[in-house]
C-alpha cells in the first residue's frame, strides 16, 4: 500500500506526479519533529493545479508492516525502524553502527509496486551528510521505474549541486526554493501545462502543505515565516532562503485550524528560523490570534528561536498561546567572544529572556539553550563553561553537535581544522563524528557532556 492520494482530477490525461521522502543513512536519527515538509508543501501546488499526487515516505513509521507498538514516542515522536548497514568509505573506524533509518528495501519495492506508473519522480533531500540514503532511494525507483524522469531537490541538492549531480542518479538536480519553479519543471518534463491559479509568489495565497498524503498525521510542522534576517556563521539559512517573507496571522491561523479540526492535530513544530524576529508585526498578531481561537494545542520550537526577541510579553503570549517546548538558540555563553560566529544575543538578553520565561509560567525542563560542540578549534572547556551557566540560570543546557556546511562563512575553517576531506565528500561532515575535532570521535567526550547536562541531553535537534 502506498500512501497514495488522488488529487481532485485524477483524469488519465493529467500526468502522475510520484513525490518520495528519502532513507536517511547514519550514524544516529530519531523522529524528533522532522517531516517532509518541502515535498509536501510542492505537493500541495500539484493538488491545487489538477494533477494526479502520490507520495511514498521512506521513513513512514506508521507503515502497515512495521510494528504497531512504539513505546518510547512521546507527543507524536519516536524512533524510526532501523537496519544496520556498513559504514560509508573512510569512516569505517567510526565506533558507531552506521544504519539505513526507514522502511524495509522490500517494502518500499512493493510500495513503488503498487505506485500507478508516475510521468514525474519527485524526490527530496535534507542533511547534506544523509546523500547515501538519496542515492540507495533513487536506485530503488528506477528499478521499478525506469523511464520515469527522477528531479532531486532540497538542502542537500541546493548545498551541494555538483555533488548529487555527480552521485546521485536523478536525471535533473533542482536547486533553491520550489514553488516559483515547480510548474515549469512538470511542463518540461511531461509536457503538461498546470493550471496556475493562484499567486506562487504570495505566500498566503499558497494552498497549506499536504500533510494528508502522510500515512498518519502525528503531529503538524508549520513554517510561518521562509528565511532569516541574520547570518550567522555557522546556519545556511540565508543561502538556502535568501528572502525573509512571512505569511499573515489569518492565514497561519488557517492552517493551524485546519489542521486541528479537520486532521485532529494538537502538537505544531514551529519550522521557522526566525519567528520572533520583528514580533510585533509577525509572532505577536500570530499568538494572539491562536489565543484568541480558544484551541488548546501544543508548540514546539525544536528549530530554537532568537533570544534577545523574548521579552516579558512575548514570553507571556507564548505561554498562553499552549508554546510547550521552548528551544533558544544560545549557542555560547562566551558572549564576549562571538563575534565571529553571530551576533544574536548578549549576556544581559539571555539572563531577562529566562527571567521573562519563568515569570510567564516555564518550567525549567521546558526551557531548553542549545549550545554548539564540536566547533573548528573549540575547547571541550568552553563547552563545560557553557553547560554550568546555562544549568545556573535554571534552565536545560542541550548540546546541539555541529556539522560543517558548505556556502557558510565557518565552512573555509571548517576544511581546515578538520580530520577529513570536507570537501571530498558529504558524508564527513556528519555530525555525529565530530567531524572538526583534530582527535577523532570519541565516547568519553559525548558521555562527559551527557553526565554535565545531567539527562537533559536527549535530543538530536536544533539548528
Ligand atoms: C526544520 C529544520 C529542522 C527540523 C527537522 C526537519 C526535518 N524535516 O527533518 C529539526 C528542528 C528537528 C532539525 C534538526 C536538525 N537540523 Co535542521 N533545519 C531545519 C530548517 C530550519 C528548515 C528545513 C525545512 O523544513 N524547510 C522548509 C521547507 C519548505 O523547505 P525545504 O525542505 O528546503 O524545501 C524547499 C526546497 O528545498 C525545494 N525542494 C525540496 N525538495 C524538493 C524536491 C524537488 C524535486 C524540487 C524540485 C524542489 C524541492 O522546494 C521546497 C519548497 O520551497 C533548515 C534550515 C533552512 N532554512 O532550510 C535546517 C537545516 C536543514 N538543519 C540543519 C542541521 C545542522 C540540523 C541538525 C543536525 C542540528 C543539530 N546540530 O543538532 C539537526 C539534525 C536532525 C536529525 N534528524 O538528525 C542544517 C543542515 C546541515 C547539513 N549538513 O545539511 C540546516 C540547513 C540549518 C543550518 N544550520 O544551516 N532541523
Amino acid at each position: 500500500m502506498t500512501q497514495a492520494e488522488a488529487s481532485g482530477s485524477f483524469g488519465r490525461d493529467v500526468p502522475r506526479v510520484l513525490l518520495v521522502n528519502p532513507w536517511i543513512c547514519d550514524f544516529a536519527a530519531y523522529d524528533f519533529w522532522a517531516k517532509p515538509l518541502g515535498l509536501l508543501s510542492l505537493a500541495a501546488f500539484l493538488k491545487k493545479s489538477g494533477l494526479a499526487v502520490s507520495c511514498i515516505d521512506c521513513l513512514d513509521r506508521f507503515h502497515p508492516r512495521a510494528s504497531k507498538t512504539d513505546p518510547s514516542a512521546r507527543n507524536g515522536r519516536g524512533p524510526y525502524l532501523k537496519t544496520p548497514i556498513p559504514s560509508p568509505r573512510g569512516l569505517e573506524d567510526v565506533p558507531r553502527t552506521y544504519s539505513r533509518y526507514g522502511v524495509l528495501p522490500e517494502w518500499l519495492r512493493e510500495d513503488l509496486l503498487n505506485t500507478p506508473r508516475p510521468d514525474l519522480i519527485l524526490v527530496t533531500s535534507l542533511m547534506t551528510y544523509w546523500y547515501p540514503g538519496v542515492a540507495e532511494t533513487i536506485s530503488a525507483i528506477r528499478q521499478i521505474f525506469p523511464n520515469a524522469p527522477v528531479v532531486l531537490g532540497g538542502i542537500y541538492a541546493t548545498l551541494c549541486p555538483e555533488h548529487a549531480r555527480r552521485t546521485s542518479g536523478a536525471d535533473e538536480v533542482f536547486t533553491g526554493p520550489g514553488e516559483e519553479d515547480i510548474f515549469n519543471l512538470v511542463e518540461r518534463h511531461t509536457g503538461f501545462s498546470p493550471d496556475r491559479s493562484f499567486d506562487s509568489k504570495n505566500p498566503d495565497d499558497w494552498p497549506h502543505p499536504a500533510l494528508e498524503l502522510q500515512r498518519k498525521i502525528n503531529y503538524a510542522p508549520i513554517l510561518t515565516a521562509r528565511g532569516c534576517p541574520f547570518s550567522c556563521a555557522y546556519c545556511a539559512s540565508r543561502f538556502l532562503t535568501p528572502m525573509h517573507i512571512r505569511r499573515s496571522a489569518g492565514s497561519v491561523l488557517d492552517e493551524i485550524a485546519l489542521r486541528h479540526k479537520d486532521q485532529d492535530v494538537l502538537d505544531f513544530a514551529l519550522y521557522d528560523d526566525a519567528f520572533l524576529v520583528n514580533s510585533e508585526n509577525h509572532a505577536v498578531p500570530i499568538l494572539e490570534e491562536i489565543i484568541r481561537s480558544g484551541y488548546r494545542l501544543r508548540f514546539h520550537t525544536p528549530n530554537a528561536l532568537h533570544i534577545r526577541e523574548i521579552t516579558p510579553s512575548t514570553a507571556k503570549l507564548m505561554f498562553d498561546a499552549g508554546f510547550e517546548t521552548i528551544r533558544l538558540g544560545l549557542e555560547t555563553t562566551a558572549f564576549d567572544d562571538r563575534n565571529n560566529l553571530d551576533a544574536k544575543v548578549c549576556a544581559e538578553e539571555f539572563i531577562r529572556a529566562v527571567n521573562s520565561l519563568k515569570a510567564a509560567g516555564f518550567e525549567r525542563n521546558r526551557i531548553g539553550a542549545y549550545l554548539l560542540v564540536g566547533l573548528p578549534g573549540q575547547d571541550m572547556d568552553a563547552v563545560s563553561a557553557s553547560i554550568s551557566m546555562v544549568r545556573q540560570s535554571g534552565i536545560t543546557p542541550i548540546p546541539a553537535y555541529y556539522t560543517p556546511i558548505p556556502h557558510t562563512a565557518l565552512w573555509e575553517k571548517a576544511v581546515q581544522s578538520s580530520r577529513y576531506d570536507l570537501e571530498a565528500d558529504p558524508v564527513f561532515s556528519n555530525n555525529a563524528i565530530l567531524p572538526c575535532r583534530k582527535e577523532g570521535f570519541s565516547w568519553k567526550v559525548i558521555s562527559r557532556l551527557k553526565s554535565l547536562c545531567a539527562g537533559s541531553c536527549d535530543e538530536y535537534a536544533g539548528s
